[in-house]
């Protein structure tokens, strides 16, 4: 049984890209999709309202940030996490494997699961696959993924190959633990750049049969060039009925190659941390607000843009809020910033859609600068 439905609309016929649109217990989305990222149980800055205007359809939220503060206890004695937090729309939660891995330093992974300290007060906690499957079933997002390693990069072969088998060994114990009907758990497709080990991974995920699969252990430090060829195999080697996510990628070019090769789901604190650092982003690349260049420019951030923030500032004014640390600055930005990837991928699966993607690719990536 599974709470979410993927339905293939139309397939890129140059390349992998492919619109659909997925559907759950809290409203249907259309893919390909950027998640806007909602660690705490909100994303940063901004109300729920504010997200619905500018479009997003679904965000996501963290296991392990959650598990530590408030606990998932008192999020299920909320109601979920959709009452907690006031957001009727669909949620995805990551397991908290990424996030153990990336923040805790001190860690000890056995069969069992993780052993780690808390980056708050230092405290000993453990997250196993059924305990962080039961953390995911108290928050009670619609699409919640399995307990996995993320391995780091560079990892050397026979690494990469007993951790990946130890996280599949995981998604079976994550799969057998869940036990709510409206909720659909994703495996995660590890393997780190080695071809044998992706594909033989997305094997045994697909015998275990879950209704979408994350692809992760990509955007960890290696190369744009390798993360873009394990893509391409290890997208190409997933079922074509099921939606495919990747996970923690979110700049613009990357976006745009990995639809390419078939991916649907996204998210990344980029947009939101840049915002929260001054940085706005366009069609042409990115630019720092601060700067002198802006002191007298009267014109929005975006011509062309639909969001709140470019309807009713200018960049003088936005500027003005962050030299002189007016949170409304950073306010404006995460909103302008978020509108622009969420219609960013919109006008990407319209391309699809339309038969026009290469088109959209093409004149997309000249224009494109990365400064
Ligand atoms: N696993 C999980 N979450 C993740 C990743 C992963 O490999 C990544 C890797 N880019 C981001 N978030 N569970
Ligand atoms: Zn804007």
């Amino acid at each position: 049984m599974s709470a979410i439905t993927y339905e293939l609309i139309k397939r890129c016929p140059e390349t992998g890209a492919r619109a659909g649109i997925i559907h759950t217990p809290h409203g249907s989305f259309e893919t390909p999709i950027f998640m806007p990222v909602g660690t705490q149980a909100t994303v940063k800055l901004l109300a729920p309202e504010e997200l619905k205007e500018m479009g997003a359809g679904i965000i996501l939220s963290n296991t392990y940030h959650l598990f530590l503060r408030p606990g998932s206890e008192l999020i299920r004695e909320a109601g979920g996490l959709h009452k907690f937090m006031n957001w009727d729309r669909a949620i995805l939660t990551d397991s908290g494997g990424f996030q153990v891995f990336s923040l805790g330093a001190l860690r000890k992974i056995t069969e069992e699961g993780v052993a780690f300290r808390s980056h708050i007060d230092g405290s000993k906690k453990f997250l196993s696959p059924e305990i962080a499957t039961k953390i995911q079933m108290n928050l009670g997002a619609d699409i919640i993924m399995a307990f996995d390693e993320c391995i780091p990069y560079p990892a050397d072969h026979d690494y990469a190959e007993k951790s990946t088998a130890r996280t599949l060994r995981w998604a079976k114990r994550c799969q057998e633990t869940l036990t709510a009907d409206n909720q659909s758990m994703f495996g995660i497709v590890q393997g780190g750049m080695y071809k044998d080990l992706r594909k033989s991974c997305v094997d045994e995920l697909v015998d275990m049969d879950f209704p979408g699969y994350a692809i992760g252990g990509l955007s960890v430090g290696e190369p744009h060039q390798l993360m873009y060829e394990v893509l391409d195999y290890t997208a190409a080697a997933l079922p074509a009925n099921k939606p495919r996510y990747l996970m923690g990628v979110g700049t613009p070019d990357c976006l745009v190659e990995s639809v390419k090769r078939g991916i649907d789901m996204f998210d990344c604190v980029f947009p939101t941390r840049v915002a929260r650092n001054g940085t706005a982003m366009t069609w042409n690349g990115r630019f720092i607000i601060k700067n002198a260049e802006f002191e007298h420019d009267f014109h929005p951030i975006d011509e062309n843009c639909g969001c709140y923030a470019c309807r009713n500032y200018s960049r003088a004014y936005i500027r003005h809020l962050v030299r002189v640390n007016e949170v409304f600055g950073l306010r404006l930005l995460t909103i302008h910033n978020l509108y622009f990837l969420i219609d960013f991928m919109r006008k990407m699966r319209q391309s699809i859609i339309d038969g026009k993607f290469v088109d959209f690719y093409n004149e997309f990536a000249p224009k494109y600068v990365l400064k």
